[in-house]
């Protein structure tokens, strides 16, 4: 099985998006061979930057709205036919700035989507103005003496929003983002995975991440309890988690509108801890 289309890929090497262009193909390829997801009923929905080219490499449905508006098509395709598996690409500046109002409203009414942000803290396609996660302080295009505004906490936002599973990722730990989107794909209700990862022409801080992150995973953290994952996602500075901060288990917006869910494809969450001892 190979997913991947013949399209010459355009990003800069050393491109965040290449860590989760593949971590993603593996998750999907492995789960249509082992029979857990069904190829055609699969649909991608894009935005629009550097990061919404991803669906142009991949051999699957996918559809590529205006920006900022990935949630509510993904939204949309989900309620109209509760077959298919939908999962989001969206950029920091499409989803937490002209695109907010539409993740915050996804992540409440919990619609079965995954959401993954390619979270580079800055406009890529756009040659490198300041987004609503780029620190405060950050030079770029629109921002030469320093952006003087505080950085929005996406993990924060998703979980108070009422997310029922929110997750962070890093594009220089493949093997994690692997388990991280399988995880959310297979959740039940409204996922996203916010991935940290650099742009390497316009904001570079592959370094600044490597050097800090740590796995959720390898601690005995658990995401079961809302307060603790607010409390968990405040932390941020020398040292930075990566994995899932909450996840929880509710009816979707699907069953409470229609009174029963239908689920195409088997849910039993495959075991996959076993990942996280691989090398990336
Ligand atoms: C409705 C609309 N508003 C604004 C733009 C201009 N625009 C194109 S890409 C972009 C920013 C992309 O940044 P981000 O979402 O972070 O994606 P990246 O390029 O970093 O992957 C903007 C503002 C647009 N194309 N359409
Ligand atoms: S400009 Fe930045 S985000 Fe866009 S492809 Fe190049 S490195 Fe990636
Ligand atoms: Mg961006």
């Amino acid at each position: 099985m190979n997913i991947g289309t013949n399209k010459k890929i355009q990003w800069c090497p050393g491109c965040g998006n290449y860590a989760i262009y593949s971590a993603f193909k593996n998750v999907v390829e492995r789960n249509i061979e082992n029979g857990k997801l069904i190829k055609e009923n699969i649909v991608l929905v894009s935005g629009i930057g550097c990061h919404g080219y991803i669906t142009n490499y991949y051999d699957l449905n996918s559809f590529h709205p205006i920006h900022g508006r990935v949630p509510p098509l993904a939204t949309g395709m989900r309620i109209a036919n509760d077959l298919l598996t939908v999962v989001g690409f969206a950029g920091d500046g499409d989803v937490y700035a002209e695109g907010m109002n539409h993740i915050i409203q996804a992540a409440r009414r919990n619609t079965d989507i995954t959401m993954i942000v390619h979270d580079n803290s800055v406009y890529g396609l756009t040659t490198g103005q300041f987004t609503p996660t780029s620190p405060k302080g950050f030079k770029g295009r629109s921002t030469p003496f320093g952006n003087p505004e505080r950085p929005l906490n996406p993990i924060t936002l998703m979980i108070v929003s009422r997310g029922t599973f929110v997750a962070r990722g890093f594009s220089g730990d493949v093997k994690h983002l692997e388990y991280l989107f399988e995880r959310a794909i297979f959740h039940r209700g409204f996922s996203i995975v916010d991935v940290i990862q650099p742009c390497v022409t316009f904001n570079n801080t592959y370094e600044f991440f490597r050097k800090r992150v740590y796995r959720l995973e390898d601690t005995d953290y658990k995401p079961n309890d809302f307060e603790k994952a607010v409390e968990k996602s405040l932390e941020w500075g020398d040292k930075i988690p990566i994995g899932v901060f909450y996840e929880e288990e509710t009816d979707t917006y699907e069953k409470l509108v229609r009174g029963h869910e239908n689920f195409f494809f088997n849910r039993d969450v495959p075991d996959i801890t076993e990942i996280l001892t691989e090398k990336s």
